[in-house]
């Protein structure tokens, strides 16, 4: 298909909540949506980047360069038959992963409305309703930490994650444990932690977690195999993996035994399938991660969550947990009971555009061919 026209817009998104992690505050994001037109049609794609640069160097604003300058020029105006050729035509670009996969979402969304099927379907799903857990950020104090537990349990959310730091840590995934002991409990560090730490990861050793996401600094592997060895909770890795090699590697070594997919940290639905397959290969299971994601993005989410090895709950939570009724597509994608459907308002991604919405929102828009 040809890659007529592209519309990229930097959108005002107000979550619900403050984010608080390891790296930072996340608050009044800035999210990128992104338009391509191709034979009448149009695919969908988001940019999964945030405000500040502490889980990546991509933000927001870095996407829009780096799609402006780099990205898009390489693309508008030529015609490709699959992902895997878009992809090669971005092949030059180093970084620059979740602008990538912004472009390449929309393309597979585009495809799939061609062929007339829903998106699912042609990624290769084998599901349509998705398990789903809540991630919670740091919390002012413990008891609100329980409490926001309980709140979201209540809700039916299959596990639930909690952001940690040094000295907010295991004091309050015990509290959370001791109120919930059958819960499917987990905590994601992003990166705070180092090998030295082993004192607190035999205190979290100690709590039954599914995993510890990232613990250990994002672009290592070594050091988190080592402390795997010392350690019977499984370590999942998110910041580490940014193509299927990087899943090789990781789990050849034993950095991990348990994979956080993000669409944006591997370049779109193709990069995301290929870790899926090598985990698989290697008996462990994968999960879809979040960003914070408005409905494009989450609706990418789901259909990629249909693949056969997505056997842990995923992060993509009710869209109105984050946006209340002031998410970007009319389709409310809110879990029931702890599960997401897939998406299914027509063929591709499924979901339209509130268009009145977006034009509100829109901080910047750029028109490319
Ligand atoms: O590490 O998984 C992460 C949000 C922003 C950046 C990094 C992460 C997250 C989350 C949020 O955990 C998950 C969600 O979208 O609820
Ligand atoms: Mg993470």
């Amino acid at each position: 298909m040809k890659i007529e026209r592209v519309e990229l817009r930097m959108l005002r998104a107000n979550l619900k909540f403050h984010f608080e992690t390891s790296f930072g505050v996340e608050e009044d994001l800035q999210k990128l949506l992104l338009v391509v037109h191709s034979e009448g049609l149009e695919g969908y794609g988001e940019v999964t980047a945030n405000r500040v640069p502490g889980y990546s160097y991509e933000t927001s604003k870095v996407a829009w360069t780096a799609l402006e300058d780099y990205v898009l020029p390489r693309v508008v105006g030529r015609e490709f038959a699959t992902p895997a050729q878009l992809l090669s035509a971005l092949a030059p670009i180093r970084g620059h992963d979740m602008a990538v996969a912004a472009l390449e979402m929309a393309f597979w969304d585009l495809q799939a409305k061609a062929a007339d099927l829903p998106l699912w379907q042609l990624l290769g799903g084998v599901r349509t309703e998705i398990e789903v857990g809540a991630s919670i950020g740091i919390q002012p104090s413990v008891e609100q930490t329980v409490e926001q537990a309980r709140q979201h349990a209540a809700e039916g959310y299959k596990r639930l994650k909690f952001k940690i730091r040094p000295g907010w840590d295991a004091a309050p995934l015990a509290a959370v444990r001791a109120a919930l002991p059958d819960m499917a409990l987990t905590v994601d560090a992003n990166s705070a932690y180092r090998l030295t730490d082993l004192r607190l990861f035999h205190q979290l050793d100690e709590l039954d977690l599914d995993y510890i996401e990232q613990p250990l600094a994002h672009d290592d592997l070594v050091d988190h195999a080592e402390l795997q060895s010392l350690l019977s909770t499984p370590i999942c890795l998110d910041e580490s993996v940014h193509s299927a090699a990087d899943a090789r590697k990781g789990l050849a070594i034993g950095a991990g035994r348990v994979i956080n997919v993000k669409l944006g940290r591997v370049r779109g639905h193709l990069g995301a399938r290929r870790v899926h397959d090598v985990a698989a290969a290697f008996g462990a299971p994968v999960w879809c991660g979040g960003m914070l994601e408005l409905g494009v993005g989450r609706a990418h989410n789901l259909h990629m969550s249909t693949l056969e090895n997505y056997t842990l709950p995923g992060d993509t939570a009710s869209a109105s947990r984050y946006w209340g009724d002031e998410d970007v597509v009319e389709q409310a994608l809110d879990a029931v009971g702890g599960v997401q459907r897939v998406p299914a308002d027509g063929p591709g991604l499924g979901v339209t555009l509130k268009t009145d919405l977006i034009e509100r929102n829109t901080l910047d828009r750029l028109v490319v061919g």
